[in-house]
């Protein structure tokens, strides 16, 4: 059995990331791939505690402090996500190293800096960038009750996702119907199986 497909879904603030990342998995779970959820940052580990502290505004940490710590709860993951995938599973991950890059530098901090403690991660095949203004993403429920749920700062961190695309990014228009977005997200996702099918790549290292 081949590999596991590695698929990531980036994003500013309530863009659907969640809503299709679950779907997605359903999805392919139904047709018979075995594939799941992970979500960044994990917040039931105890890092993942310090992180959801400092998110949910009841502890202050330093810019550079909390960078570290996201990009230790993707590391201390690693070894499950490698054995994951090479025991065939696809992985769906909820926001990612690109997060992690995005919103540090739109904090002014140096972006080769913000990049260097998650280089060496595994590489994603595939990232959705589901892309919604902040603006709209404003108008949709539960916005602003966290740290970075402010619209100057999302307007940065988009900049800065777009900085990092390459050949590897979708875009997804994420203020069209969740349907139809579904359906575009399996129709790249089925590209995805195919070209790896045809052309199986191994697992490889992020910003490498
Ligand atoms: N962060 C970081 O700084 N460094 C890092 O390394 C990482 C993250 C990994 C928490 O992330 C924060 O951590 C985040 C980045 C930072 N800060 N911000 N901002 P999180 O992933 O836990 O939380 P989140 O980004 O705030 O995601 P979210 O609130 O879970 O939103 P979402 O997953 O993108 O959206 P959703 O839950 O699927 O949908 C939001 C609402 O919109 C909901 O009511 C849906 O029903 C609705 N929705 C969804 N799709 C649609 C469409 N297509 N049309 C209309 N309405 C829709």
């Amino acid at each position: 059995m081949g590999r596991g497909l590695f698929i990531l879904f980036e994003g500013c603030d309530r863009s659907g990331k969640t809503t299709q990342s679950t779907r997605l998995v359903k999805a392919l779970n139904d047709a018979g791939i075995k594939a799941k959820l992970l979500k960044f940052p994990d917040r039931t580990t105890a890092i993942g505690k310090m992180i959801d502290g400092y998110l949910s505004q009841k502890t202050k940490l330093d810019d550079q402090a909390i960078h570290l710590l996201f990009s230790a709860n993707r590391w201390e993951a690693m070894d499950q996500v490698r054995a994951e995938l090479e025991s065939g599973t696809t992985l769906v991950v909820d926001r990612y190293a690109f997060s992690g890059v995005a919103f540090s530098a739109a904090k002014r901090l140096d972006i080769k800096w913000c990049k260097a403690p998650d280089v060496g991660l595994i590489a994603p095949d595939r990232v959705y960038f589901l892309d919604i203004h902040p603006d709209d993403a404003a108008k949709r429920d539960g916005y602003g009750e966290e740290i970075y749920e402010k619209r100057e700062m999302q307007i940065e961190v988009r900049v800065k996702f777009f900085s990092m695309m390459d050949s590897t990014w979708s875009i997804v228009d994420a203020l069209k119907d969740p349907d139809e977005i579904h359906r575009q997200i399996m129709m790249l996702t089925k590209q995805a199986f195919k070209r790896h099918k045809e052309s199986p790549a191994p697992i490889a290292k992020l910003w490498m």
